[in-house]
């Protein structure tokens, strides 16, 4: 196998989540090692990940961390990764790069869990203005380039739905108030095949897996 992609708990990891939707949706035959995440500073991932950190793509030769460059290595194999046109392609990498740098507020106040439903936790100001930064992302993504299908650039899952889709994850699991048109956005995601994929194994992994401190947050 010329392909090895480093991943952690499905069920938790959300850079994991981009990171094999980058290579799944570029075509890239890779052998998944998943390591079950300890919550920070996991030995086995730092044995396998030149950062410490996964996603970690091995591919022909090249050694790939960092799940917005996975997504440019994997968009060299496959263009249709970013929009053909520039300044749509501009935008689309715009705003994968603010999802890569920022949220944080949002990522810390909202972890992802795909086997829990919390309603209602997590929200304070700085989670709410970013999860209000996202909607109107989204919205303004949608009405300049996604007339033709329920993604961000219309009718192509690309790599700017990719690196949104654990955020959509977490605002199904949370259920922050959110205008119409993030929550269909958010549905659309999450029936999108290989994000179902990802979901459905995330719910076989093995109990031992799992993490007390995402487990009972409420
Ligand atoms: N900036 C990195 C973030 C990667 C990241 O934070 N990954 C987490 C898992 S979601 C990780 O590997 N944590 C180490 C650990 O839990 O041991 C990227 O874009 O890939």
């Amino acid at each position: 196998m010329a392909a090895r992609l480093y991943l952690g708990t499905r069920r938790y990891s959300s850079w994991s989540l981009r990171g094999w939707l980058m290579v799944r949706l570029a075509g890239i035959e890779a052998e998944e090692v998943v390591i079950p995440l300890a919550g920070g500073n996991t030995p086995a991932v730092k044995a396998a990940s030149p950062s410490g950190m996964v996603p970690y793509l091995e591919h022909e030769g090249a050694r790939v961390w960092e799940s917005l460059a996975i997504a440019e290595y994997c968009a060299e194999i496959s263009p249709a990764l970013w929009p053909a046109e520039r300044i749509a392609r501009a935008h689309a990498r715009a705003i994968a790069a603010e999802m890569h740098a920022g949220f944080r507020a949002l990522r810390l106040a909202m972890p992802m869990n795909l086997g829990r439903s919390y309603p209602g936790l997590g929200q304070n100001p700085e989670s709410l203005a970013d999860i209000a930064r996202v909607d109107a992302l989204w919205a303004q993504t949608r009405a300049a380039y996604g007339a033709s299908g329920p993604y961000l650039f219309g009718a192509v899952f690309n790599a700017a739905d990719a690196m949104f889709a654990p955020v959509a994850a977490r605002l199904l699991i949370y259920q922050p108030p959110l205008s119409a048109a993030a929550a269909a956005y958010c549905a659309a995601v999450r029936a999108h095949p290989l994000v179902a994929q990802w979901y459905d194994e995330a719910a076989r992994e093995p109990a031992a897996w799992r993490i007390d401190k995402f487990e009972n947050l409420a």
